[in-house]
């Protein structure tokens, strides 16, 4: 065991050597608590997350069961409860005493622990700061702004928290101003999957509902950090291995979570029971090396399905026969991959991969479980094609127990897309929205966020319209992005806490401040309820419970719905103030727009546990164009860009959160499972790689993208740690290291920023 070393001013690591959840995490929230200067009232709070009658989580987007634990939040559930029920504020009185220049000297922490926004903000260039505005004059100047606009040079941007009735009317808004310019957040996570899932299996969402994981006997585990980005996810886990369910586990990160596991709800558990041990096999891949790694335990399936003859077989031939297509290239592929090609690339050894391909093979129905490991890269699609691919040679799709389920990340960034926000009019069904409320969808193919970003640097995009996020800090090439955001003629930015993207604000600028989950939300037929859709499909209401941190916030629909007054007035046939008054009206109209999902919306949201969308792929009904489930062969084993082998100095950055934040934002400086205590300027490397490069362990060094396309990109004052890490990879966080990734680099179809896997150079020197 390594003991604590302190390894700069603020610097210092202490391996965590505990399981993930227990006594620490109790200790976490509560000290949370006590820096958001919470009023007592708030544990009674937490007490009404995720629950049937209470509001959802604003954190992760994992399953809220039908029979919730008396305690239904987690550790990082409750930073993000007591982080929006804070009592600091940030009011007019506290922008006058900052100029926009001091504030941006601030980091991402301290802007946001200054306190909820009170008022709706306008920039003031004359003075440099943000001086109050009133509500109507926000809105008549916005709209205003808008109306001089070509509606293509206008992007709404959407953050995945934002309720299905928020989403709805937002892009109701987006399309009746006459574009689809809807980028969201899953463009930087998911949208690998949205694309990848429908050409293999014909829906863009996973396949799993909680009860698979009560009927699984095997889970393999991708890429993602189940301990702090969906940790209630973890009882799930828990209880599957006291079932005697093998987790079979690759992550080039020994993650706490995905070790071993103490429940910090059950004190009983604390007290005396050891943790639970969760993954039984743990494959620290390469950054990149999942390709490799699915295609090694594929071939190793066909040379257990060639002995198993007389006993039942490796591979489901009957299921593959009677619903896929594509077998025969896929065979091939395989059969022809060579092993010393698949070590290489995914740093295994053949022996670990025949490992969990025999594990996999024993199984009756195993779940596929993966997160930003495998979308957040080059061929990530191909890559989540390949994981289907595993999944279908045993038939693991539409059986109960097996499936494929892709961890997603907002609390509503799948329902966003199942409502209407994307930059795809294909996916919208506009004969339904001109029918209803005789508005065109433009037939215009809209811009993504990646794209957004293009159009910002080269000018064409003109304003900004937020509804939450911090793009300025969530994207990549912060030196191209930045400095072309501040020329933008208008960004508004409808946040609940004061960040970044609100400081490098273009000419006219508005800060609006809005509601946040947690909040009660009082409208003309009283309290209002809202609704999002989990990463398992299922519906859920959420009801706000504390008094607004401001008298003068106003939801989110009632923000969208004045824009769009003030921008398309009598455009369409949209009673904007009715559904307002009532979002009850809004559900009606999301459930006539789409009845297969939503219809009786308004009943059956209070369902416990939430009511699921129909997912066809589990009835093994495959709607995709050849009506088969889809092998779809990848065409190399590579996920990213191939350095070459004499660039032996290169490695590979993988990007990661810490437990200590939710995206951009920073709860605190600690990432405490993986032992990083006071600083996020850290590079963590293999002790050979350190030696390799002549560099130290607490040394200070640039990290510098090694790529030739004439932009200089790079980052400083980092701080080398010696870390369980696959020699060649090095990590850092995000958002500090997102000025390495080029724009350019990411996913080839889905265009997600490929933020798992960059070429980089470590150079001595802060
Ligand atoms: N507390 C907290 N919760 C969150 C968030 C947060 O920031 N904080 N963010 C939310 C959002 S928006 C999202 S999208 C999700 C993201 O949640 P995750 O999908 O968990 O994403 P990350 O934490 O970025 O990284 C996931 C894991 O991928 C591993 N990894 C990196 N590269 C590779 C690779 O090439 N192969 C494999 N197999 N693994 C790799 C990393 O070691 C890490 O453990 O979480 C959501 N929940
Ligand atoms: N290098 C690298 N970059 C990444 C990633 C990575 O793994 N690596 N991950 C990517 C992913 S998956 C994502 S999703 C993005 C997200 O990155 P962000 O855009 O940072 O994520 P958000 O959490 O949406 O945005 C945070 C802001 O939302 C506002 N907010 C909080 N609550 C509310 C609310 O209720 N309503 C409104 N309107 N606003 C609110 C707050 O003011 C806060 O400043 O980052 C991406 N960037
Ligand atoms: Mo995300």
């Amino acid at each position: 065991m390594s003991t604590s070393r302190k390894l700069g001013p603020d610097l210092t690591v202490a391996p965590f050597d505990a399981a993930a959840g227990g006594w620490g995490s109790v200790r976490s929230v509560a000290k949370s608590l006590v820096q958001s200067r919470v009023p007592f009232s708030g544990p009674r709070v937490l007490l009404k997350q995720n629950k049937t009658d209470g509001f959802m989580c604003a954190s992760c987007a994992w399953a809220k069961p039908a029979d919730p634990r008396v305690f239904e939040f987690c550790e990082n559930g409750a930073k993000a409860t007591t982080w929006e029920i804070t009592q600091k504020r940030v009011t007019p009185d506290f922008f006058a005493r900052h100029t926009v220049a001091e504030l941006n000297g601030w980091d991402d922490f301290q802007l946001e622990d200054a306190g909820r926004l009170t008022h709706p903000m306008r920039f003031d260039a004359a003075s440099d700061k943000y001086v109050p505005v009133s509500w109507d004059e926000a809105f008549a100047e916005i709209g205003r702004e808008l109306q001089a606009l070509e509606p293509d040079n206008a992007v709404f941007y959407a953050s995945g928290r934002a309720s299905l009735e928020t989403a709805f009317m937002y892009g109701l808004l987006a399309r009746a101003y006459g574009t689809n310019n809807l980028p969201d957040s899953s463009n930087m996570c998911h949208e690998t999957t949205s694309v990848a899932l429908p050409e293999s299996i014909g829906v863009p969402v996973g396949t799993c509902t909680l009860e698979d994981f009560t009927r699984t006997d095997c889970i393999l585990f991708f890429g993602q950090n189940v301990g702090t980005s969906s940790p209630r996810m973890l009882h799930e886990l828990q209880e599957a291995v006291k079932r005697g369910v093998p987790i079979v586990t690759f992550n080039p990160l020994r993650e706490r979570g995905l070790v071993e596991f103490t429940n910090p709800q059950s004190p009983g558990e604390m007290l005396v029971s050891p943790p639970t041990p969760i993954s039984s096999q743990y494959h620290q891949v390469r950054a990149g090396g999942d390709l490799a790694a699915i295609m090694g335990i594929a071939k190793a399936l066909f040379a257990l399905d060639a002995r198993s003859a007389s006993g039942a077989p490796a591979i489901d031939h009957a299921f593959i026969r009677e619903h896929c297509a594509g077998w025969e290239p896929w065979a091939e592929a395989v059969k022809a991959c060579k092993w010393s090609d698949i070590e290489q690339r995914s740093g295994l050894s053949r022996g670990a991969l025949e490992a969990a391909a025999y594990v996999y093979a024993h199984a009756k129905a195993t779940v596929f479980i993966y997160g930003m490991g495998l979308t957040q890269h080059v061929k990530g699609v191909q890559t989540v094609q390949a994981l289907v691919n595993l999944a279908l040679m045993r038939g693991s799709i539409g059986r109960p127990g097996a499936g494929i389920c892709p961890v997603r990340g907002h609390s509503n960034v799948q329902g966003q897309r199942t409502v209407g926000i994307t930059e795809k009019p294909e996916m919208v069904p506009a004969d339904k929205i001109k029918q209803l409320f005789d508005i065109d969808v433009p037939a215009k193919k809209g811009v993504n966020t990646v794209e957004a970003c293009e159009k910002i640097i080269d000018g064409s995009v003109r304003a900004m319209i937020m509804l939450g996020g911090n793009l300025v800090r969530a994207v990549p090439e912060h030196c191209l992005v930045v400095p072309a955001w501040r020329k933008l003629r208008l960004t508004v930015q409808i946040l609940t806490k004061l960040n970044r993207s609100a400081l490098e604000h273009g000419e006219v600028s508005f800060i609006l401040p809005c509601l946040g989950r947690t909040e009660i939300d009082h409208q003309a037929s009283g309290p209002q309820a809202v609704s999002m859709e989990d990463s398992t499909g299922c519906m859920h209401g959420s009801k706000g419970q504390v008094r607004p941190a401001s008298p003068h916030l106003l939801s989110e629909p009632k923000i969208v719905a004045e824009i769009a007054k003030a921008t398309v007035p009598g455009r369409g046939t949209i009673p904007w103030d009715e559904w307002v008054a009532d979002y009850g009206k809004v559900r009606d109209a999301i459930a006539e727009t789409y009845p297969e999902i939503f219809h009786n919306f308004n009943a059956r949201m209070w369902q416990p546990g939430g009511f699921h969308r129909p997912i066809s792929a589990r009835e093994r009904i495959w709607k995709t164009r050849s009506g088969k489930a889809n092998f779809i062969t990848p065409k190399a084993m590579t996920e990213d860009i191939d350095t070459p082998p004499e660039a032996r100095d290169v490695v590979q950055l993988i990007t990661l959160r810490s437990n200590g934040q939710f995206n951009t934002t920073i709860y605190n400086y600690d990432d405490r499972f993986r032992g990083i205590y006071g600083s996020r300027e850290v590079v963590l490397m293999h002790r050979n790689d350190i030696d390799r490069l002549g560099l130290r362990e607490g040394m200070l060094v640039t990290l510098a993208t090694a790529v030739d396309d004439g932009v200089d990109r790079r980052v400083g004052g980092l701080r080398v740690v010696a870390y369980d890490i696959p020699e060649g990879c090095i990590g850092g966080y995000y958002p500090e290291c997102n000025p390495l990734i080029p724009l350019w680099h990411h996913e080839e179809k889905a265009k997600t920023p490929a933020a798992k896997s960059i070429p980089v150079r470590v150079h001595a020197g802060g």
